[in-house]
């Protein structure tokens, strides 16, 4: 099937540089995606966007060039709750990628248990409403009830200023619970505000919240490395993430988000994030937890040895 991209569409960069930040070895990418390729894997009709393409292969090249030794592939709302795509991917990984899923009440205990094989190990709930409609949350808590059974996680997608009408429900959820991008700050507030206060206490009263300290390019106002020429932009973004990442080592996680869903003014060159990498965590071992330990403990326990 042919799919015509979204108008203003911006594709991924091809050519990423280089990164001078040079990855702890077994590096996980905990947060990604992959697009169809829509004639091999059509996008949902409920999709609120259209992509462009990015394979599997794209996806597995990006992670080889940068110094990635995993992923952690996230099922994009372009798909709906099919996970046909990502599941490809993980299958394709040679046990390089787990999975985040999304089900509907409708998914059946066979379903689920074949996507555990595949690599899935968490389902994702999103609240973002120019990406979803909206699901009933007596849905959303059952599934979270069977997944919890396997031993996966629940992925939240929201943003700062919804927290409060949702955390009596994120409270109550059964499992581990990952933010993706820290809730989603208004970086223009201060670190230390009201706003990113109740973030921080959320995790704090919470030992079964992380986060993903990930997407500076889409968080910040100050602007991408064109404008600013250096390798560490996105500085507006350093003092939150950098905060989340020293007051909860051992409970973050770091992902590119390639191929960078729905940026409207630029595209970033994911070399240039991975640089972003040692201004959030600025010492060996806050980037090893980071990058390896935390990712591993998660969605690979079986193979994490803990580093002595
Ligand atoms: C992200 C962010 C976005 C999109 C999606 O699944 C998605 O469509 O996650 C967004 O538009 O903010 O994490 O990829």
């Amino acid at each position: 099937m042919q799919f015509q991209k979204t108008q203003g569409w911006l594709d991924w960069y091809a050519g990423p540089s280089t990164p001078r930040f040079k990855l702890p070895a077994g590096a996980v990418d905990a947060h990604c995606h992959v697009f169809g390729p829509g004639a091999q894997f059509p996008f949902a009709a409920e999709r609120k966007y259209t992509p462009c393409d990015a394979s599997r292969q794209q996806l597995f090249a990006l992670r080889d060039h940068l110094g990635f030794a995993r992923n952690v592939v996230v099922q994009a709302t372009c798909h709906g709750a099919d996970n046909s795509a990502m599941v490809d991917a993980l299958k394709g990984s040679n046990g390089h990628a787990r999975g985040v899923a999304t089900v509907r009440r409708s998914v059946t205990d066979t379903e689920l248990r074949a996507m555990h094989e595949a690599g899935v190990r968490g389902v994702r709930f999103n609240f973002v409403k120019r990406l979803v409609d909206f699901t009933p949350k007596d849905e959303l808590m059952e599934i979270a009830g069977r997944i919890a059974r396997l031993g996966w996680h629940v992925v939240i997608y929201f943003e700062a200023a919804d927290l409060p009408e949702l955390w009596d429900f994120f409270t109550a959820l059964p499992t581990v619970i990952v933010v993706d991008h820290m809730g989603r700050p208004d970086v223009g507030k201060p670190v230390d505000g009201g706003e990113f206060e109740l973030f921080v206490k959320f995790m704090t009263e919470h030992a079964n919240v992380w986060s993903k300290v990930s997407c500076p390019e889409r968080l910040s106002v100050s602007g991408p490395p064109a404008l600013n020429g250096e390798r560490n932009a996105y500085r507006d973004v350093l003092p939150f993430a950098r905060r989340i990442v020293e007051t909860f080592p051992d409970r973050v996680l770091w992902g590119t988000d390639w191929p960078h869903p729905n940026l409207k003014d630029h595209m970033p060159d994911d070399g240039l994030l991975v640089d972003f990498i040692p201004h959030i965590a600025t010492t060996p071992e806050l980037q090893r937890k980071l990058l390896v330990d935390n990712p591993m403990r998660l969605y690979w326990p079986e193979e994490w040895i803990k580093a002595p």
